[in-house]
């Protein structure tokens, strides 16, 4: 019988992999690299609701000619401390990355840059985006709106997507200080997981379609919603989400873009900011010291963990022993790069 982790890859063979399952895909090459390494770290760091999981919805969105993999996105100098990319319909990472070095350039002058991507394509975690802004010294911020699937706090309809916030922050003797979380109780890739797995989810995480509160996954599925997290306040961040990541940009709002008449798209198409900031400019050369230390008062005063030391406990395993896969999961990889 086969166990649940019986394969184990390491993260350029899993990267090779996904890399050609793109590629086959029409993905381009550049943009197959970018897309693979970032689900691949996914995995690794056990970011299981955007890791390989994706891969059959990447390839749905491709196929339905939803997001344009070949997309070269268009990087415009807007301002002292202010860069926008149309990413032309494509995946928002190789966006990004394409406008990193004018934004880097730009918050070495100015102690502070905005990037704002639009027309963007974002079905992943967003640690990965902001986590090296902090690896060379950076605070970084990014936000990105998804598809309408959670009803504003007492409302009825739904408005705001899973709109998850990132924070980024050097912190001296340790890895950076990272946090990623949706806006809505739950991120839509673990509802999924849950309906799929037959679990019922806790108390709080939506309504079925008729606006009852549900604990079954596949309720919220079909035709439900998800409920924002933290009540009135989460829902003031999931809009303050949509106005940074749609309206700030140009990109759709997540109740806004119309993907119906592309049967097997799954990817968003809205837009994603960033806000990234030279800490020596705030005139304490101690700034990751005094990170390391808040984080230190917060452990000592009893919060289990901090955010991201999971993350990285889970990486340290998967670069000594390697990725761990199921064999299933790892035959519907292979299937689909040789399909
Ligand atoms: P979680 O609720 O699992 O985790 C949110 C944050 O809290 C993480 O930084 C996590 O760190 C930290 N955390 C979790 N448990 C604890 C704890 N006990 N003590 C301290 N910190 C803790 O994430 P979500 O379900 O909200 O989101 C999951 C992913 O989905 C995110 O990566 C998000 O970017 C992605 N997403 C993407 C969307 C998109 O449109 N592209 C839309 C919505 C979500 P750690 O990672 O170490 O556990
Ligand atoms: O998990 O909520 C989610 C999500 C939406 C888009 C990509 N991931």
């Amino acid at each position: 019988m086969t166990k649940a982790t019986d394969i184990h890859l390491s993260h350029a063979d899993l990267v090779a992999l996904l890399q050609k399952i793109f590629a086959k895909n029409g993905v381009s090459e550049n943009n197959a690299k970018i897309l693979a390494e970032n689900c691949a770290s996914c995995e690794r760091d056990g970011s299981l609701s955007h890791g390989i999981f994706r891969m059959a919805g990447y390839v749905s969105s491709l196929n339905s000619g939803w997001v344009d993999g070949k997309a070269v996105p268009e990087v415009e100098d807007v301002g002292p401390a202010f860069v926008r990319v149309d990413a032309k319909g494509g995946f928002t990472q190789p966006a990004m990355l394409a406008a990193r070095p004018l934004l880097i350039e730009k918050v070495k002058q100015n102690g502070v840059a905005v990037l704002a991507i639009r027309r963007s394509h974002h079905f992943s975690a967003l640690w990965p985006d902001v986590e090296p802004f902090a690896d060379e010294g950076f605070v970084a911020l990014s936000v990105v709106n998804s598809m309408a699937c959670v009803v504003p706090h007492g409302g009825k309809k739904a408005v705001f997507g899973t709109n998850p916030v990132a924070f980024a922050s050097p912190r001296a003797g340790a890895a950076p200080f990272v946090f990623d979380q949706a806006s809505s109780a739950i991120a839509h890739g673990d509802v999924q997981i849950a309906a799929r797995a037959g679990h019922d989810l806790k108390p709080g995480m939506g309504v079925d379609r008729d606006g009852q509160p549900t604990n079954d996954p596949k309720a919220i599925l079909d035709g439900g919603a998800l409920l924002p997290f933290g009540g009135h306040k989460g829902n003031s961040i999931a809009l303050m989400v949509e106005i940074l990541s749609a309206a700030l940009t140009g990109g759709y709002f997540s109740g806004e873009f119309d993907w119906s008449g592309h049967k097997g798209a799954q990817t968003p198409f809205t837009g994603q900011f960033f806000i990234v900031i030279d800490p020596a400019r705030g005139g304490n050369d101690v700034f990751a010291e005094r990170v390391a230390g808040i984080c230190d008062l917060v452990l000592e005063a009893g919060q289990e963990r901090l955010p991201g030391d999971r993350r990285h406990v889970t990486r340290a395993k998967a670069e000594k022993d390697g990725i761990p896969l199921s064999t299933e999961n790892y035959e519907k990889l292979k299937a689909l790069a040789n399909a």
